[in-house]
């Protein structure tokens, strides 16, 4: 019986193939380090195991963890509309910051493209692609105060919000960890090699939920 039991996500049962799919990661720049660990493991496991294009991943960076949904709305806006106007490069001028250096040179601003004026479609006659899903990834520590209960609960209920409103799957990939311990564990990063880097689910939950938001009937 326990033999069977398997702790974390349980791989799909079926190909999940990425190499049509476009992805954006939205990082944090606080921890930097345990969250340079889980960008990774998010893009390397989207790139070796599901085929997703490296060009086809943008990664972009906002302050902390409070940041991240709005940052993500606002990206995939932007994406919505340029994928409509026929753009290959998805956020235009809005590129945030790139703290973690891992885009693809493809993926970084390359005109300034028209100002946003209305929400754009995905999959409108001419168009390209907007984003298919969205991995928001950060690490939230906890502290002495209650900064800690009020930023899980507003980022959780954020993410979610963004992913509902916008019919774009949004990843929950934000770890709320009790201490540092905890969260090099999850990103893979303890000293005694036992842990397990979180991103790499993260990345294959992104695949899995973009390609069933493009499910036809
Ligand atoms: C303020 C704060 C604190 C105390 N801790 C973290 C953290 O552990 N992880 C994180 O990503 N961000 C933290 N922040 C910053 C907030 O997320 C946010 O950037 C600021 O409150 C400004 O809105």
């Amino acid at each position: 019986m326990l033999d069977d039991f398997h702790k974390g996500l349980e791989p799909a049962t079926t190909t999940q193939d990425g190499s049509a799919l476009r992805i954006l990661i939205v990082h944090t720049r606080w921890n930097t380090a345990i969250v340079q660990g889980l960008v990774d493991g998010a893009r390397k496991t989207m790139i070796e195991q599901h085929n997703v294009k490296p060009e086809n991943i943008v990664i972009e960076s906002v302050p902390g963890a409070y940041e991240l949904p709005f940052a993500a709305k606002k990206l995939l806006e932007v994406s919505q509309i340029r994928a409509a106007e026929g753009a290959n490069d998805l956020i235009g001028n809005v590129n945030l910051l790139d703290g973690l250096n891992l885009n693809s040179p493809t993926t970084t601003t390359t005109s300034a493209g028209a100002p946003p004026t209305s929400a754009g479609t995905t999959g409108a006659k001419g168009s390209r692609q907007a984003f298919d899903a969205v991995i928001c990834i950060g690490v939230l520590i906890k502290g002495s105060t209650m900064h800690f209960e009020y930023i899980c609960e507003a980022v959780s209920q954020g993410i979610m919000r963004v992913g509902l409103d916008s019919g774009v799957p949004v990843i929950f990939g934000v770890l709320t960890c009790l201490n540092e311990e905890q969260a090099l564990s999850r990103a893979g990063l303890d000293k005694a090699g036992k842990g397990h880097n979180h991103g790499i689910d993260w990345g294959s939950g992104a695949v899995e939920m973009a390609l069933l938001k493009n499910r036809t009937l």
